[in-house]
């Protein structure tokens, strides 16, 4: 029988004692903040705040927002809290425009950002009998040493496969006897594809979860992969601001990613008024750091598209639990004036029983936007005459036309004709110079 939490005690915390928690770390937070930072002392002066008018979480509402561009303006240690000696290490995440935002972490840091990732492996089933393949890009990118220090601190077997050379890494799911693999779905979907390729029989293997996150995915999608890998497939979430994977995890009910709130406090606003909203409705999510000490974010604005639940959940857990990300306020697409998610459209492919290979290409032409969804045929459809393919592609269109509210060409490619990804997959290719 393995082992249900990693850290009962606070996984399974009663209410009043999380609060308590939070609470003392809130305040823990904001005097470090307000001794450390000039950037926070100067916005909460500004505002008239001083750190004795916070003393329960309840309070946070006072605290100002943190937004990327804090972080890019602060370039590259600005917003570091703790001098250059006390940090053990520094993660950075690209993005997709301007500069990179900077990470440091002191070893109380990565103790915290460890726990909540171990938390994760043992609430997706995993034990220290457990060898975990990380195949999570290692370096700059938070999600490969992430996973590989969760690992070793639950005491598994972590193996540093990193992304990349997707048939060593299916040799070494067979040679090492992998029990749970970490990577993206995307990943995740290549390698199952290569199995089939190769005749690898996925259910000879050792594999039985795959804990799978730093991109939006859709309940078809886990189908998919369960399906081809043979494995019960786990959702992650976690951004190298806030610390990397491990902020929330699925557990064993699969509704929603219990949060680590005793270190990071979860809230979701209205977007454009930056007003709290209540619990089940989406909105942006909105993290504090109440646990680490060298990036002490007060209010970071995720941008991710989310809703919180709270109870306890039927796992035991008592920690407030966020949905799937629906997608980002930013990778939000405006066609013609109306805003369309990549994840409404995945949804739709796959609903229809299509490929999971797609791309949105948009372009504009004559001053009006243009919206063409390209999914990769299976390999059935190949065989069919060009007048069913048509109307599929017509069938298509006018069920993302009724979901999207907006035309929405559909075009078949060829198998494996669509770049696959063994990080973060890049579905949108924006053609408008704007
Ligand atoms: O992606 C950290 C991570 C690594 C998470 C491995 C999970 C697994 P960043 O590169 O900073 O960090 O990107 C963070 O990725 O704001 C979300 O938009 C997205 N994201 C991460 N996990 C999920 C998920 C890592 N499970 C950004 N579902 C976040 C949907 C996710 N989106």
């Amino acid at each position: 029988m393995g082992q249900k939490y990693f850290r009962p005690e606070i996984e399974c915390a009663s209410r009043d004692a999380l609060h308590a928690l939070q609470s003392y770390r809130l305040r823990m937070l904001v005097m470090n903040c307000y001794e450390n930072l000039p950037f926070y002392r100067e916005k909460m002066d500004a505002m008239g705040l001083t750190p004795g008018d916070i003393m329960t979480v309840e309070d946070i509402v006072k605290l100002p927002f943190t937004v990327k561009d804090d972080l890019r303006d602060n370039y590259p240690f600005g917003l570091f809290a703790r001098k250059k000696g006390d940090l053990v290490r520094i993660h950075a995440s690209s993005g997709t425009t301007g500069k990179p935002t900077v990470v440091g972490y002191t070893q109380n840091d990565l103790d915290v950002w460890a726990d909540g990732a171990a938390r994760a492996i043992v609430a997706a089933g995993g034990t220290k009998e457990d060898t975990v393949h990380v195949s999570y890009g290692y370096g700059l990118f938070t999600g490969g040493l992430g996973l590989h220090y969760g690992a070793e601190k639950l005491g598994a077997t972590a193996i540093p496969v990193s992304s990349g050379n997707t048939k060593r890494q299916i040799q070494i799911l067979q040679d090492f006897g992998s029990d749970i693999l970490c990577c993206t779905p995307s990943y995740a979907m290549l390698i199952g594809e290569t199995c089939r390729d190769m005749g690898i029989d996925t259910s000879k293997l050792p594999l039985r979860a795959g804990i799978f996150g730093a991109e939006a995915w859709s309940e078809n999608m886990r189908r998919e992969i369960e399906e081809s890998l043979n494995i019960k497939a786990y959702d992650i979430y976690g951004l190298s601001e806030v610390a990397g994977p491990g902020v929330s995890y699925e557990c064993s009910e699969q509704t929603g990613m219990h949060v680590c709130e005793d270190y990071f406090y979860p809230e979701i606003i209205n977007p454009e008024t930056g007003e709290v909203l209540p619990d089940g409705e989406f909105g942006e999510l909105v993290f504090t750091c109440i646990g680490k000490e060298a990036m002490p974010l007060m209010r970071y604005r995720t941008r991710d598209i989310c809703a919180l639940t709270r109870g306890t959940c039927a796992c035991g857990r008592t920690h407030v639990k966020m949905a799937r990300p629906r997608g980002r306020t930013d990778d939000m697409l405006i066609i013609r004036g109306v805003n369309v998610f990549p994840s409404q459209i995945e949804h739709v492919l796959l609903e229809l029983g299509m490929s999971p290979n797609y791309q949105i290409v948009v372009t504009r032409e004559n001053n009006l936007d243009r919206m063409e969804v390209q999914v990769e045929t299976t390999p059935e459809m190949f065989s069919d005459e060009v007048r069913r393919i048509e109307m599929t592609e017509r069938k298509m269109a006018s069920a993302l036309q009724s979901v999207l509210n907006v035309t929405a060409g559909v075009k078949f490619v060829e198998p494996k004709s669509i770049e696959r990804s063994q990080g973060k997959a890049k579905r949108v290719i924006d053609l408008r110079k704007i």
